[in-house]
């Protein structure tokens, strides 16, 4: 049904800690679509690029450095509100603050090793999907459950 997208990555702590599939399971259960996926390694200038909005707080570049040290799945999820409930799903910032039930809550303790990220509005959503993705690279197709998620 509605088209709404998100960019969410599991970072390099999550694949490490093999915790794939069951970030993955998280968004495959509750309903939503995944449209685009792959494993990269990113340099640290496209870390900078992907966290441009937080360069100045004295973490940035210790956060830049994780995030291009290993493996990151990245991934398009779709589906009605999956912007704000993705980052719903994920949990707040800081694991400490995350609610159990949330990725971050049940699964990460410290906000420098937090496991995922989620685009935080749809201007970000869409700015983030175009950095990590090709336009081709974005498929569109229906599932037979799509009816049995959406009236
Ligand atoms: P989020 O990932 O929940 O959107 P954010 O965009 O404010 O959070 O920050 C991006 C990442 O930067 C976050 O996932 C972990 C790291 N980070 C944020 N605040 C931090 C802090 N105070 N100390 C260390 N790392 C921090
Ligand atoms: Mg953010």
């Amino acid at each position: 049904a509605e088209l709404e997208r998100t960019f969410i990555a599991i970072k390099p702590d999550g694949v490490q800690r093999g915790l794939i599939s069951e970030i993955i399971s998280r968004f495959e259960r509750k309903g939503y679509k995944l449209v685009a996926v792959k494993l990269v390694v990113p340099t640290k200038e496209f870390a900078m690029q992907h966290y441009d909005d937080l360069k100045g707080r004295p973490f940035f570049n210790g956060l830049c450095d994780f995030l291009s040290s290993g493996p990151v799945l990245a991934m398009v999820w779709e589906g009605q509100g999956v912007i704000k409930y993705g980052r719903k799903l994920i949990g707040a910032t800081a694991p400490q603050n995350s609610e159990p039930g949330t990725i971050r809550g049940d699964l990460a303790i410290s906000v420098g090793r937090n496991i995922i990220h989620g685009s935080d509005g749809p201007e970000t959503a869409v700015a983030e999907i175009a950095l990590w993705f090709k336009p081709e690279e974005l498929l569109s197709y229906s599932k037979v459950t799509d009816k049995w998620l959406y009236e």
